[in-house]
């Protein structure tokens, strides 16, 4: 079995200057660099696919974990993707309001272990919560994509989806204009989240049969 659990983040979009998404990937494979490989996406309707894609039949992980920031003030681990599209793009692209993948099936649910990693932040002290819902948005598109082109790749089997990351402080702190209204956003620090991912991988890596 390859060694390696594939943990992407995405790029900063959306006027923000940072995405923790990206940040806590990175720090995951610092952390466990003998089994995490990190990667980043872009926010791009065009190439989220296509790197997604190319990630997976270069690396053939073992496991796949997507994050993605999200205004919410939790963990959220995502237990669907759906087949749409909406929303403007960071190249300036749209969505268009329509299916990801024409002939795609409807939604695919996450084959992470949802409630053991519930429990296993919750052990720790982490903020965290099972959400059925990604939005329609590029980090939905990811949790759909990932396990789109494993079946594809006959792959099915293997462990996959979307954890929402909430934002850092610093960002809630001085969030860009759009975001700003009187009351500052939902926000957890950087090693509380780290904490509650490295429990999250942990609880992945306790199910998988030995070998
Ligand atoms: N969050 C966005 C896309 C990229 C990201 O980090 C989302 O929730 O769809």
């Amino acid at each position: 079995m390859a060694p390696l659990i594939l943990v992407t983040g995405f790029e900063p979009f959306g006027g923000w200057t940072i995405n923790p998404s990206w940040e806590l990937a990175r720090a995951l494979a610092a952390e466990r660099p003998e089994v995490v490989m990190a990667a980043c996406l872009p926010v791009s309707w065009e190439e989220v696919g296509r790197e997604l894609r190319r990630l997976l039949k270069e690396h053939r992980p073992r496991a796949v974990v997507c994050l993605g920031q999200a205004v919410r003030p939790a963990l959220a681990l995502e237990r669907v993707g759906v087949n749409w599209a909406r929303g403007r793009d960071q190249r300036n692209r749209e969505g268009g309001d329509r299916p990801l993948i024409p002939e795609g099936p409807d939604a695919y649910l996450s084959t992470l272990p949802l409630s053991r990693m519930r429990e296993a932040c919750r052990a720790r002290g982490v903020p965290c919560y099972i959400s059925n819902s990604a939005g329609t948005y590029l980090c939905n598109a990811a949790a759909y994509l990932v396990r789109h082109y494993l079946q594809l790749e006959g792959r099915s089997a293997t462990p996959a989806g979307f954890i929402h990351v909430p934002l850092f402080p610093e960002q809630a702190a001085d969030p860009p204009s759009g975001h700003a209204g009187q009351l500052p956003p939902p926000s957890m620090d950087r090693n509380t989240q780290l904490k509650g991912l490295l429990a999250c991988l942990d609880a992945l890596l306790e199910g998988e049969p030995d070998g």
